[in-house]
């Protein structure tokens, strides 16, 4: 089904310059970018975001790292893309990540994870709401092959 998913990278991931990384994977699995900007998220924005680990112990210091500094975000869209990021990605736990995936490549530490990605439907439409506006997912049609997104 084609779906759009909500993606992040995270301060850490932005400070040591995984961008372009992250992004070329994305783009070069087929992938169509809807949207992007690169922003240091507010307290009350991380807050809501992480607001289903609200009760966790990791909460407080989650909010507090990604509120931290800057932060990549992204609207991708495509054929099962949300499940298929999560899977780019890899686990919560860098150390459990398979190698050839994001975490597993690039990770160590559970708490310095370097990416988010929406996990399912509901919560990439709630995510991509939260973090943009209308006028900020960009309506285009690639004029390449039928077949690239
Ligand atoms: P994310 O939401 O950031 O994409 O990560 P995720 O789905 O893989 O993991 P989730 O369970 O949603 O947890 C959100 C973030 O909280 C931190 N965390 N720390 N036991 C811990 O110390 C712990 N568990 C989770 C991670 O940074 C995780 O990405
Ligand atoms: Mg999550």
């Amino acid at each position: 089904m084609t779906e759009r998913s909500f993606v992040a990278i995270k301060p850490d991931g932005v400070e040591r310059k995984l961008t372009g990384e992250i992004i070329k994977r994305i783009e070069q699995k087929g992938f169509k970018m809807v949207a992007m900007k690169f922003i240091k998220p507010s307290q009350e924005l991380a807050e809501e975001h992480y607001g289903e680990h609200k009760e966790k112990p990791f909460y407080k210091g989650l909010v507090e790292f990604i509120t931290s500094g800057p932060v990549v975000a992204m609207v991708w869209e495509g054929k099962d893309v949300i499940a298929t990021i999560r899977k780019m990605v890899g686990v919560t736990d860098p150390l459990k990540s398979d190698p050839g995936t994001i975490r597993g490549d690039f990770g160590i530490s559970i708490g310095r994870n370097i990416i988010h990605a929406s996990d399912k439907l509901e919560s990439a439409k709630k995510e991509i709401s939260l973090w943009f506006s209308q006028d900020e997912l960009v309506e285009y049609t690639p004029t390449l092959d039928k077949w690239i997104y």
